[in-house]
């Protein structure tokens, strides 16, 4: 079963404009953006994930343990900032439910920080973590992720805009209290709903 809107594919096709938010443009290609330098994972024994903060029992799971989990399909749109949106991604990878059943959550987890590699940080709401559309990718239409799209894990949440969508992905921090990220904290949304071009936060 293909998660998000492939389901629906064939009634929206030919309406690219419904489906491209305010203020984007819509590109074939996919272009790459980050801060830092890529990540070197030629020895995965290096990566891990780390599920922590407001979590009964903080845990880590290793490149193996992860692979191990059961993936699935997830069909989705993709809006970048920076005004280019990519329509009709096909992502594999694990639902967040899946890597859930790893932690029993303390009621208190209301946001989460998601760190990548080199101390790169991104926050959202709880809610829209878990959303059934969210997940960890290992496969962008069919290949693996390239060492520059966030391989071997990088986190997809296609409803916000793509900066939430952590490539290189090492842990997962629950929160009680929003806490801004690293682009949030250079003035990025704290949110970033692209429907509503929470673009920047500048007060
Ligand atoms: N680790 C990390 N993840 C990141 C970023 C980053 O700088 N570091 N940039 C974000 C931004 S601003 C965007 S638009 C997307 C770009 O993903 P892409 O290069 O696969 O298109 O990654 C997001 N994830
Ligand atoms: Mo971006």
């Amino acid at each position: 079963m293909v998660v998000g809107i492939s389901s629906e594919k064939k009634d929206r096709a030919g309406d690219d404009a419904s489906r491209t938010p305010p203020g984007q443009r819509l590109t074939a290609g996919f272009p790459v953006l980050h801060h830092g330098d890529i990540p070197d994972y030629r020895d995965l024994s290096k990566w891990n994930l780390k599920l922590f903060g407001l979590v009964e029992e903080e845990t880590e799971i290793s490149y193996n343990e992860f692979m191990k989990l059961s993936m699935k399909e997830f069909g989705n749109d993709i809006h970048c900032v920076t005004t280019w949106s990519k329509l009709d991604n096909v992502w594999e990878g694990v639902a967040v439910t899946t890597i859930m059943e790893k932690v029993k959550l303390k009621p208190e987890a209301k946001y989460v920080m998601l760190h990548a590699e080199q101390g790169w940080t991104t926050n959202l709401p709880l809610e829209d973590f878990l959303s059934a559309t969210s997940l960890l990718a290992i496969r962008h239409n069919g290949e693996l992720l390239s060492p520059e799209h966030g391989y071997p894990v990088r986190m997809v949440v296609p409803h916000l805009y793509f900066w939430k969508s952590a490539k290189w992905l090492r842990g997962i921090e629950f929160m009680e209290k929003d806490k801004p990220g690293f682009w949030e904290r250079n003035g990025y949304h704290m949110y970033g709903n692209p429907w509503k071009e929470e673009r920047y936060d500048f007060d």
